[in-house]
């Protein structure tokens, strides 16, 4: 069965990223790095990783068409599976981005985990999704710890994929994330904090593949 499992491996060590990256790459879908990895490893870090794994750069690309377009070729050039983008300041700068991607693929945001997104970002999922739907971007965030916000964009999502943030840490679990309608989990916390990171992801896969069945 195909891995539902996104690590979110936001480490700033490149030493413990790329170690806990080679023993958990099988269990997982795939790395998502940060922000806070990317500005402490550098943005090499993207080619090393992706030796090793699918690596989706979660950078929530959030500017005008031809900065995101600049910032695509370098990210591109280093060979991650997936780069994510904010999507509220309009399709122009997505269409800019898959314009520029060649294989990567893009990842919208549709709505957030914490709690300030429920004012300005979350009322606005609807509008979101239905313009990411027309540029065929080919996933999007929605929250894996509101099941009910998570279940309304799944209604609505036609073919993409959704990638659910929220487990774990901020509350949400990864069964019901993905009965609630999530493609993947995104986890990050739980899987690097714990003693034995390899087996707790060993355990929520057999969790997963119970539902599967
Ligand atoms: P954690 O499981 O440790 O809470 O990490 C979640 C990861 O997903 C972090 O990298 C965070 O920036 C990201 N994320 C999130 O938590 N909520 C969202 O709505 C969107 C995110 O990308």
């Amino acid at each position: 069965m195909e891995k539902k499992v996104v690590a979110s491996l936001d480490l700033t060590d490149r030493e413990n990223l790329l170690n806990l990256t080679k023993k958990i790459k099988n269990e997982i879908f795939a790395v998502k790095i940060n922000w806070p990895t990317i500005l402490s490893c550098g943005v090499d870090v993207i080619s090393d990783l992706s030796q090793y794994a699918r690596v989706i750069c979660d950078l929530k690309i959030a500017d005008i068409p031809n900065t995101n377009r600049m910032i695509m070729e370098i990210i591109r050039e280093r060979g991650p599976f997936a780069v994510i983008a904010h999507s509220f300041q309009g399709m122009d700068s997505i269409k800019a981005l898959m314009d520029a991607s060649e294989s990567v693929k893009v990842i919208g945001v549709v709505s957030m985990s914490n709690q300030g997104a429920s004012r300005y970002l979350n009322p606005l999922h609807d509008r979101i999704l239905n313009d990411l739907k027309e540029v065929s971007v080919y996933g999007i965030i929605a929250p894996g710890n509101d099941y009910e916000l998570l279940g309304e964009i799944a209604k609505n999502k036609d073919g993409l994929k959704i990638f659910s943030p929220g487990i774990g840490a901020q509350g949400g679990s990864p069964v019901s994330a993905l009965v609630n309608g999530a493609d993947y989990v995104i986890i990050g916390r739980s899987i690097y904090n714990s003693t034995e990171p390899v087996n707790y992801v060993r355990t929520i896969n057999e969790e997963i593949e119970k539902i599967s069945n």
